[in-house]
């Protein structure tokens, strides 16, 4: 009864390892850009971006204005956008509008590499890239 006890135990073990180490993967292959809006420009913070990865842009805006982070990267592709604890999904997905001191978060599967420009729809001059590469390049 008491060796059954132990087997038992042992399995849960395993199993809680092995639910560890795969969501240890699963952080390890999400790329993250954080972009923060300040004083009406685009900051980016991006490592080299690979082609069929897990892609997370981390938009902030800090400005007191309202902005708009949109871009054609996001055409066709499931994207899914968490705002103000919201979590929109689907496809065709232009962006995100932003108030003042907010910030949200855009998921989405890269699938054509280059460069990407997003904008402000609201503020014309506002514009920034980001490049992504393909698997061989890396
Ligand atoms: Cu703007």
């Amino acid at each position: 009864m008491h060796g059954e006890w132990l087997r038992f135990m042992g399995l849960g073990v395993a199993l809680f390892m092995a639910w560890m180490s795969s969501t240890d993967l699963l952080a390890q292959s999400e790329q993250v850009v954080e972009v923060t809006i300040k004083d009406f420009r685009f900051v980016t913070k991006q490592n080299a971006l690979r082609l069929g990865f897990p892609t997370v842009i981390k938009v902030r805006n800090e400005d007191a204005e309202r902005h708009d982070f949109s871009s054609t990267m996001f055409e066709g592709i499931p994207t899914q956008i968490e705002k103000d604890g919201v979590i929109v999904y689907g496809r065709g997905v232009g962006g995100v509008f932003l108030d003042s001191k907010r910030d949200a978060t855009i998921r989405f599967d890269m699938a054509r590499p280059g460069r990407h420009v997003f904008r402000c729809s609201i503020h014309p001059t506002m514009s920034g890239e980001l490049l992504i590469l393909s698997a061989e390049a890396v």
